[in-house]
Formats: structure tokens, C-alpha cells, sequence
């Protein structure tokens, strides 16, 4: 007997979807990935004036906004696609959802309704254009919010208090200051907001036709709920705007069921409509289970828009430096996280600076000789969340500005050396890293990281470990739904490929050249934030 299970990512540049298959073959079943599409956003929807997938920040204050029906366009698009691949979806028992993280959309008195009552004849964007109470989303790149994270911080006790509540000190684009600085600057759209969504619960909600709840990976993500209770704080809700608790529903468990297809997508794409839908989640916290960290042991790398750098924690345990988050896992633990916001960007920035295609970019980097000669460049092409750079600018030591070679190697050996330096505090010594997004299939950057952390990096069939996590949790939730006892670590552990030519191997040489860079790295960083404070 075979069962599929279906996995959306909502991310900041694409919608993906990806699809496993479970063959049960006597008491003993295997899944493997039989589908993925991905629709990029400036390919498909840049009617909506996006790059990138956000806004254009033109007033140049640090917003990052983008809008939430291009989400719904995109969704909907990914159906059509779907159909038009010929994919049975008749045969999806249950739909697992991931977003980005920290995204907000503000829903008016009309929502539920207009959810509730969709007609598979007309199209999501057609019915849904009236629903928001903000048109558009805040996401996890805006930097605007110092000041609300200054005021929530201080009415909260400090940032060792709101760390040890919520799970994080606060963070600029994290949803409740993001919240608060929506009520502080438009009261009255605030006041007309019933519902507030995270991108991650937005999704399931139109697939269900009713607002859906938070689930507890993504909604550690806000600085609105108690890391140990998994329960909203009321102390944080009121610390960030008044009559807030009224406008999200109860925290719940991501392994839940929340509710079935609506009968738009049964209706129109030939979906069953006993398909089960459950809660979204993070994008990180569903890469986690995707790469099979459901278990202490192996780090995580994703090498996406963001870099971010994630173990599984079986308990909360608080970063001492304040610049980690302990988020809640999809198998009911919790997960450590460190964010890079000068990810794929930066990398881009610097393939185009010097007009390189990626096999030129990896190319530079084979033939690098690892530590750049002491060369350094700080990365910050945009405003940076780890280490805290609220204003944007590249610092260069040493480098020649007409090389290419030596700016890509640059690059890389910052972000990966920068990965390195700001998780020592987790005094982990992985021998194995798991590596998930698009850079993830460039060998050159995963032998580099390899050298730094001086350990074995393995990557999957798939660059998109969200989709495949969120798969996953489809898959679980219906097999306890069941009554079938199957450990996540039995469902997840067939996806990395273990095989010898999979692995990338750290190099002596190269493995001490870059711990003395790491300790050069270490000064001029350090030199740099004390110059700018
Ligand atoms: C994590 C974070 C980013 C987004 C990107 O805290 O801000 O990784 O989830 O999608």
C-alpha cells in the first residue's frame, strides 16, 4: 500500500512544494521523495514590485515588508502547477506547511468568512484581496524595531529576563516588536485587526478555510511566548500592545491535526477531502526534522537567504551571549539557533559584483589557499542580526578590490569562520554537519565549511529540508492519528546521503590554516563592532 504526504515551504523567495511517497511493505514501511516543485518570486510574481521577494525599503528606515497575497497568488500557483505535471493528488493523506519565520499578516472581522466560503470557480486572490488589516507583512529582515525591542525589554525586566521567557533576548524582527510598532504607528488598523497570523499559520489556514493556531516551533519566534510552557505569555503580550491575547488563538503542538482540506482545493485540484491539514511551522524547526535532527549529535547548517546554524536541545538551554534563540523542535523538544542575515545575498552580491556565473564563484574557491592570507572581509552587505550591525557596510582587510578570487574566498571563509565563532558557546565538537538550502549543492562552499568546522559535512537529495521536514510531520501526524507508534527517528533517517562520495571531508592543512584565520577573523570583528557602537 502506498501514502503520500505533501510539504509546502513558504520562504522569502519561493513557494516549494515537495511530496514522499510511503510504500509499506509488511510491517516494515520506507518513504522517499517522488515530487518537488519550487516557484521563485521575481520569476513568477514580480507584478507585486518585489525583489527578492521583499519590498523595496525606499525610505531607507530598515523595513522589510512584503505582501501577503503574493503569498496566496503563489500558493494557489503551485496547485495549478501541480495539476499541469500530471500529480495524482487524490492520493495526499495530510499537507505539512513551513514558512519564514517571525512574518506577520493582520486579518480584519472578514477573514474567517472569506476563508470559510471559497469558491473553487474564482480564483484565492480574487476572493481573499479583502481579508488583511495591514496590506502589507513585516518579515524576518526588517531591522526597524530598536526601539519597541528597547521598550517590550524594559518593561519586561531586562534582556536576561525576556531571554530566559521567551527563549531570546529581543530581536528586531521578531513578530512582537514588529507588533508593537504596528499599534504604536496605526492604532486604528491595529484595532481592526481580529487575527494576527505568522506566515507559518497563514498558509494552513487558506488550505483549511479557518484560521489556524501558532504552533510552539514557530511561535517561540515572537518574543510573545514562554519558552518553558509553550503557552502565550500574558506578561509579553501586554508588554507589546494592548488587547493583543484577543488576537491570536491558544499555542499548539505541531504534531496535532488541525482540521481538513477546504473544499476549494478538493474541489478544484482533486484533492480527497478527508485530506488532513496540520499546524505550520518555522522553516528552521521543520529543516530540523527534514535533516533528521531529532536527536542530540550532528549540527545543522542552512545555507538559504538566511545562513542559520541549528542543533536539536532535548531542553531549553539560553545562548549567555544573547545572540542564539531557543526555539521549540516539531518532535515537542526545542532547537538552538543562530541567524545570518547576509546569506545567498551576500554571496550574490559578490558573484555579481565581478560578473562571475557560480562556476566561476566555485572555481575561485578550489583554487583558494585557505586563510586568504589574513585577508578579511566583514560581510555586511546588508544589516547583519548576527553579530547585531544595524547599518549596513562591507569592511574589507587587505583585500584587492579588482580580484575576484580573493573577494569570493572572502566571502565564504567570513560567513563560514563567523557560523564557527558564534556557536562556540554551545561547546558542541560535531564530527558531522547536515547541510540543507540552495547553496548546500555547491561542493567548493561545503569543503570550506568542512575545513572550519573540522568536520564531515553531508547533504541530501533535496536542497529544501523544509519542505521535505514539513512532509515528514504530514507523515507522522497521521501515523499517531493511527495509533502507529513510529519515532521521527525512524521516519527521517533514510533522506541523508551517507555514501562516501556524499561526504566532504575536512583537510589538515586547510583545517589549522583557518583556526588561526578564525582568531584574526575574531579581532577585526570585535575591532569593528566596538568602532560602531
Ligand atoms: C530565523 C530567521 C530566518 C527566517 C528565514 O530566525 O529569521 O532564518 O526563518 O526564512
Amino acid at each position: 500500500m502506498t501514502q503520500k504526504f505533501m510539504g509546502i515551504d513558504s520562504s522569502t523567495q519561493s513557494l516549494s512544494v515537495t511530496i514522499i511517497e510511503q510504500i509499506d511493505q509488511g510491517d516494515k514501511c520506507f518513504s522517499k521523495i517522488i515530487y518537488e516543485c519550487s516557484l521563485n518570486f521575481n520569476e513568477h510574481f514580480s507584478h507585486y514590485g518585489i525583489k527578492d521577494g521583499v519590498l523595496p525599503d525606499t525610505a531607507g528606515t530598515g523595513e522589510a515588508l512584503s505582501p501577503p497575497q503574493m503569498w496566496v497568488e503563489a500558493l494557489e500557483a503551485a496547485f495549478h502547477k501541480m495539476k499541469d505535471d500530471g500529480v495524482d493528488l487524490s492520493s495526499v493523506q495530510c499537507i505539512g506547511t513551513a514558512g519564514q519565520q517571525h512574518g506577520s499578516v493582520y486579518l480584519n472581522s472578514t477573514a474567517s468568512e472569506a476563508l470559510g466560503g471559497l469558491s473553487p470557480t474564482a480564483s484565492l486572490v480574487e476572493q481573499l484581496k479583502g481579508i488583511y488589516a495591514r496590506a502589507n507583512s513585516p518579515i524576518w529582515m526588517d531591522s526597524s524595531t530598536s526601539v519597541e525591542c528597547a521598550e517590550i525589554t524594559e518593561a519586561l525586566g531586562g534582556p536576561k529576563a525576556v531571554c530566559a521567557l521567551t527563549g531570546s533576548e529581543c530581536f528586531e524582527r521578531f513578530t512582537g516588536p514588529q507588533i508593537r510598532k504596528f499599534y504604536k504607528n496605526d492604532v486604528s488598523a491595529y484595532t481592526k485587526t481580529f487575527d494576527i497570523c505568522l506566515v507559518s499559520s497563514f498558509i494552513p489556514s487558506i488550505l483549511s478555510g479557518k484560521i489556524l493556531p501558532i504552533d510552539s516551533g514557530d511561535g517561540a519566534g515572537m518574543n510573545l511566548m514562554d519558552i518553558t510552557k509553550k503557552e502565550w505569555s500574558y506578561d509579553a503580550l501586554e508588554a507589546t500592545a494592548p488587547g493583543l491575547s484577543s488576537k491570536l488563538l491558544p499555542i499548539t503542538a505541531s504534531h496535532s491535526i488541525a482540521g481538513t482540506v477546504s473544499p476549494f482545493f478538493s474541489k478544484k485540484f482533486g484533492l480527497h477531502p478527508d485530506c488532513k491539514i496540520i499546524p505550520g511551522t518555522g522553516d528552521n524547526p521543520s529543516s530540523l526534522v527534514g535533516l533528521g535532527l531529532v536527536k542530540t549529535g550532528v549540527l545543522g547548517i542552512s545555507l538559504g537567504t538566511s545562513d542559520t546554524l541549528f542543533a536539536f536541545l532535548p531542553q531549553p538551554v539560553v545562548d549567555p551571549t544573547g545572540q542564539s534563540h531557543v526555539y521549540g523542535s516539531p518532535t515537542g523538544h526545542y532547537m538552538a539557533l543562530l541567524c545570518f542575515k547576509n546569506g545567498s545575498l551576500a554571496r550574490e552580491a559578490v558573484k555579481n559584483q565581478f560578473a562571475l556565473s557560480w562556476d566561476n564563484f566555485s572555481s575561485c574557491l578550489s583554487k583558494a589557499v585557505p586563510g586568504n592570507k589574513s585577508c578579511i572581509m566583514l560581510p555586511f552587505f546588508d544589516t547583519e542580526i548576527v553579530p547585531r550591525v544595524l547599518k549596513a557596510g562591507v569592511k574589507k582587510y587587505g583585500i584587492d578590490d579588482s580580484d575576484a578570487a580573493q573577494n569570493v574566498q572572502a566571502v565564504i571563509e567570513a560567513q563560514m569562520t563567523s557560523m564557527a565563532m558564534h556557536s562556540e558557546w554551545m561547546g558542541l565538537t560535531p564530527k558531522q554537519i547536515y547541510v540543507t538550502g540552495g547553496a548546500s549543492a555547491n561542493k567548493q562552499i561545503l569543503q570550506v565549511m568542512a575545513n572550519v568546522f573540522n568536520a564531515e559535512v553531508l547533504s541530501q537529495e533535496t536542497t529544501n529540508a523544509s519542505g521535505l521536514g514539513s512532509a515528514v510531520r504530514a507523515q507522522h501526524a497521521v501515523l499517531k492519528a493511527a495509533g502507529q507508534d513510529v519515532s521521527f527517528d525512524e521516519l527521517v533517517s533514510g533522506y541523508i546521503n551517507t555514501s562516501e562520495e556524499n561526504i566532504t571531508r575536512p583537510q589538515a592543512e586547510a583545517v589549522a590554516a583557518l583556526k588561526a584565520f578564525r582568531e584574526i577573523y575574531r579581532v577585526k570583528e570585535r575591532e569593528y563592532l566596538a568602532g560602531i557602537q
